[in-house]
């Protein structure tokens, strides 16, 4: 593999990861791993901590507000050991914005240091599994799906774009220090049950509300059965459930993978000790589990394949960032050989990365999907996000995707079910939901190769940061809004209520609007759209005769993905404060980071009370926040009622909401 100029480096983890006998014997491996990272606080549950970030990945619906963010910042160079640019998400490009966006991004990736990947590479989280995921690294990227790197043993988070653009200038990225949970996995996945049921069992049990500030370790001798492609998609799809990550072992599996890779140097052995202390311990006997799947429309409502025997399918997508890697891939095309799809059914297949397609097209796996009646997709996002294949109107579509959302897929109307490959591929030929154990056809046992296609030619390294290269903005590239400080008082309206569960994809949507993401006033149109196609309009007229706007919300406000537009585009919108009966880490954290206040219901009664439209008044807020309280009033002065708040914030939290947001404030200092 190609050397980086920001690779190696101060922290390498072969010699700061100390000998077994040199440590204490009661450690979990989050522990092993953050307490080499911390720089800030201390290692004691639920205490926030900052800690140092060796890796970090963007992808390009995140990434160019991230850069734009990280110009602000002044730097002349990232600062990290590995940073990464990934095109995977935009790669429509139906006008021009997609592609500007890309040329932004190289130019900066070229400009900064850092490397880049170009559009047909691949998504960012299997790439980066592939090429440069190292055990015991801290990763950070602006996509929630970055666990994935878990599955290879790194401590690996998501966050919003400029929590990234901080850690690429050398900043810690704070979390709450975690509870560490212990899955321990016994057995072996019996015949047609895979990776994906295990997640899915595993949202049953943990559902996706209720996990924040937990890290998922896995564990026991299951372990050993799982490849890390396998690992990867049990902690990808860790961020359905809330958590701030999930980690397997570093053990000979992933030697053999990096090896495969090319890569053996970069491998080291990492465990939990014999006498870790979890906060919880789960036994999962992996020879119980059952083909699953998620109906729709949440990731968290699992249910068995067979109590859906026989429902007829529209549509079958294979890929994403959970299942699309070349055992995946190669499991669909034997289930396929020889065999055609079903006339009512359209199959699309995209490949995780340009080496799994290259590797499919050597093994032959390619043209047993094409035999088949598959359309072949681009290796990137794409149907999982909404912006191509959406599904007919009422469609039944199976998808081996993590979210299934209602309109993620761009069809409101349609059903999307979340399964593994093998299910996806059994029902694109019978046409129906099918319990692949019952269906008839040979099971596939693929192995994972002794060697992968290794072609790095499709990334950019940069020689080193190079001050002369011109940034190539074109018109879609807008500077980022600003926010003034603070205001004495809050003094607006509630502009909407919504009730549990609401996942960024609502406050903002993604699919054909994504093409607006560097240009966040026009995006800002787009707030709230599917839930309440007022709400813009509404939101302009409260913000414009100087009023602010206020958001009421529920259990787990701000679900699913890391996207900082929703909250920096209800920031420019003039929203000042979210009252919910709970938030979602990620976008808590973007939330403070654009200088929006979350406050927490501390009754139901209070959100029953509050309504659309009702005049909310906070006085002195600036003083109280100054002051650290934790709580606030809330003056309902059109139902002349009020009720105190909470308002749980650190001290750096507290800053940087009176400053109007993190880059208001590191601009002060
Ligand atoms: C998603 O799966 O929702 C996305 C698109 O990858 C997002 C990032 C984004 O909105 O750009 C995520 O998961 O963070
Ligand atoms: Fe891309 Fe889908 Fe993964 Fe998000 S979840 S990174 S859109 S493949």
């Amino acid at each position: 593999m190609p050397t980086h100029p920001n690779q190696g480096g101060e922290f390498d983890t072969h010699s700061t990861i100390p000998q077994r006998e040199e440590r204490d014997m009661d450690k979990t491996l989050t522990e092993k791993i953050l307490s080499q990272h911390i720089v800030d606080g201390e290692m004691v549950k639920g205490q926030e901590i900052g800690i140092r970030i060796d890796h970090t990945l963007t992808q390009d619906a995140t990434g160019t507000m991230a850069y734009l963010q990280f110009e602000a910042m002044g730097l002349d160079k990232v600062k990290t050991e590995l940073s990464v640019s990934y095109v995977d998400h935009n790669t429509v490009q139906i006008g021009f914005e997609n592609a500007d966006d890309h040329k932004y991004l190289q130019s900066v990736a070229a400009k900064f240091g850092i490397v880049y990947s170009r559009a047909g590479n691949g998504i960012c989280h299997q790439v980066n599994l592939e090429r440069f995921g190292r055990p015991g690294k801290t990763l950070l990227g602006s996509d929630s799906h970055t666990p994935t790197g878990g599955g290879i043993g790194m401590i690996a988070i998501g966050a919003g774009g400029l929590d990234v653009a901080v850690a690429m200038g050398g900043g810690s990225f704070y979390i709450t220090c975690p509870k560490v949970y212990k899955i321990n996995l016994t057995g072996k996945l019996q015949p047609w049950v895979s990776a994906k049921d295990v997640v899915l069992k595993m949202l049953e049990i943990f559902t996706t509300k209720g996990n924040v500030g937990v890290i998922m370790e896995y564990a026991g001798p299951g372990v050993n059965t799982l490849s890390v492609p396998e690992r990867a998609t049990i902690t990808n799809m860790g961020a359905e459930m809330g958590v701030t990550t999930s980690i397997f072992p570093s053990d000979e599996k992933t030697r053999k993978f990096l090896k495969a890779q090319g890569r053996e140097q970069d491998w080291v052995a990492l465990e939990a000790d014999p006498d870790a202390k979890y906060d919880k311990v789960i036994e999962l006997d992996l020879s119980t589990i059952e083909p699953l799947t998620a109906a729709p429309h949440s990731p968290g409502n699992v249910i068995k394949v067979s109590e859906m025997e026989g429902t007829k399918v529209d549509q079958v997508e294979v890929g994403s960032c959970t299942n699309s890697s070349y055992k995946d891939l190669m499991t669909v095309a034997k289930i396929l050989k020889g065999k055609k799809i079903h006339p009512d059914v359209s199959l699309g297949v995209a490949p995780g990365s340009r080496q799994v397609l290259q590797m499919m097209t050597k093994e032959g796996g390619l043209s047993d999907l094409l035999g088949a009646g598959a359309r072949i997709l681009e290796s990137a996002c794409g149907f999982c996000i909404g912006n191509s294949q959406s599904p007919k109107t009422d469609a039944i579509s199976l998808r081996t995707s993590n979210r299934n959302f209602e309109g993620r897929s761009g069809t409101k109307s349609a059903q999307a079910y979340l399964v593994s490959p093998e299910v996806a591929a059994v029902a694109a030929i019978t046409g129906a939901f099918t319990d692949p154990r019952k269906a008839g056809i040979e099971f596939p046992i693929v192995e994972m190769p002794e060697q992968f296609l290794i072609d790095d030619s499709m990334f950019i390294f940069p020689e080193d940061a190079d001050s002369n290269v011109d940034i190539c903005r074109g018109p879609n590239i807008g500077d980022p809004p600003t926010n003034p400080p603070l205001p004495e008082n809050i003094d607006g309206e509630v502009t909407i209520k919504v009730g549990d569960k609401i996942t960024t994809d609502h406050i903002m949507p993604a699919g054909a609007r994504m093409k607006y993401r560097s240009n966040v006033p026009k995006y800002a149109e787009f707030v709230f759209e599917h839930l309440d196609s007022t709400f813009y309009g509404r939101a302009i007229q409260i913000r414009d005769s100087g009023k602010h706007n206020i958001i009421v919300g529920g259990l787990s406000y701000g679900q699913g993905s890391s996207r900082e537009h929703a909250a920096l585009c209800p920031m420019y919108l003039g929203v000042k404060t979210i009252i919910s009966k709970s938030f979602e880490r990620i976008h808590i954290a973007n939330l403070i980071n654009f200088g929006i206040i979350p406050l927490t219901f501390k009754t139901d009664a209070d959100y029953d009370a509050l309504e659309q439209g009702d005049n909310i008044q906070m006085q002195n807020i600036r003083v109280a926040l100054e002051q650290g309280a934790n709580e606030v009033t809330v003056k309902n002065l059109t139902k002349g009622s009020e009720f105190g708040a909470a308002m749980n914030l650190s001290e750096e939290q507290r800053k940087m909401i009176l400053a109007g947001g993190k880059l208001a404030l590191l601009k002060q200092s």
